[in-house]
């Protein structure tokens, strides 16, 4: 006879069945996952792992533009761009938001940030190191992101897909800055169309790397793409983002750094040259041009913002305290 144990075991397992059968036919049926439905601990997990990136990325990926606004050439461009910095900053909260829908508090995956434990996109360790970057970014950076992001609107899990629309709006919007802060150098005297130009042979490779490594050696594509949280695999996007790319640098008139950039008939899609993934890896592993200072900045911006963190804790506290007695 079984013991009461065993016997609870078996009804689990069977709730568990059930449960796991009603989140695949969810997915199949393009359904959204909510945060109080039932889903695989590594569902979760992947998850965790992809919007904390994501959300890290946002706000790292702050300091490189920061980096130019006491320097913009105008009130008009330096406008822009705190206003594009704070949208950076927002997305970020969007996504630690999402995050915390599947229980991991925002805390620890900072945290896990600081200490290097979590990652964020290889592209945001890469000096600015003039005014026409700030473009770059906009066009090249932002153009990859919208590429890879508007795919996930349509992601199997909801706070994440929901998070995703207006995060995609507000990038449109920042590629098309980036695509006009270039078209007006490129357009300018000699020494800016050099600048421009300068800018965008530094960002394309760096840009064609955001998407991650190549299909066959991208550990989680296959698993998250069959829960429908990725949509297209690396390779994929990446193609797309340099068809789109190709007639706006010609528009620009730009050259994108890639001899062996053409058009395949056959393929209706154009080619390009070897992808250097051993600077990939390597900034991967913390050895980019700027790992370091970013990571420093983070956690220096992290500590001095200490007392706001505290002040809105003691203000949230004594309002809850307040609701609390009148209640
Ligand atoms: N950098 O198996 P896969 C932005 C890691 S937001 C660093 O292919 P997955 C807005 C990957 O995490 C830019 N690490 O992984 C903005 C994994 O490592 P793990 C960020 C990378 O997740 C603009 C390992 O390699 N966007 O730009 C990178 O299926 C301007 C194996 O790779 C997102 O996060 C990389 N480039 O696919 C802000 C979008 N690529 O975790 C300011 C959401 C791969 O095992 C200014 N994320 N790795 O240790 C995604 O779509 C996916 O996570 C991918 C990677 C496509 C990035």
């Amino acid at each position: 006879m079984a013991t009461a144990a065993q016997a609870y075991d078996r009804e689990d397992a069977v709730d568990q069945d059930a449960y796991e059968r009603a989140f695949d036919a969810a997915v199949a049926a393009d359904e959204r996952i909510e945060p109080r439905d039932w889903m695989p601990d590594a569902y979760r997990a992947t998850l965790v792992r992809q919007i904390a990136q994501h959300a890290h990325s946002e706000i790292i990926g702050m300091q490189p533009e920061a980096n130019w606004i006491t320097r913009a050439p105008s009130l008009r461009r330096k406008a822009i761009l705190m206003a594009k910095v704070q949208d950076e900053a927002g997305h970020g909260l969007y996504l630690y938001s999402a995050a915390e829908t599947l229980g991991t508090g925002r805390d620890e995956l900072l945290d896990k940030l600081h200490t290097g434990r979590q990652k964020y996109s290889s592209i945001f360790n890469y000096p600015t190191l003039t005014w026409a970057d700030v473009g770059a970014i906009g066009w090249l950076v932002d153009g990859a992101a919208i590429t890879n992001q508007v795919p996930l609107c349509r992601c199997s899990y909801g706070p994440y897909a929901r998070a995703m629309v207006r995060i995609c709006k507000e990038e449109s919007f920042h590629q098309r800055q980036g695509y006009e802060l270039l078209l007006a150098l490129s357009k300018g005297t000699p020494e800016q169309h050099a600048m421009a130009q300068d800018a965008v042979d530094r960002w394309w490779w760096p840009s064609l790397m955001m998407f991650g490594p190549p299909d066959d050696e991208s550990a989680h594509s296959a698993q998250s793409m069959a829960w429908k949280i990725k949509r297209h695999s690396n390779d994929e996007l990446r193609r797309r983002f340099v068809d789109i790319c190709v007639p706006q640098a010609e528009s620009l008139g730009l050259t994108l750094p890639d001899p062996d950039l053409k058009w395949n008939e056959e393929l209706g899609r154009h080619e390009f040259g070897e992808i250097d993934w051993t600077e990939f890896k390597n900034v991967l592993k913390g050895n980019g041009p700027c790992n370091e200072q970013r990571i420093t900045q983070r956690r220096q911006a992290h500590d001095e913002g200490a007392w706001v963190r505290e002040a809105a804790s003691a203000y949230a506290g004594k309002h809850t305290e307040t609701g609390a007695a009148r209640a």
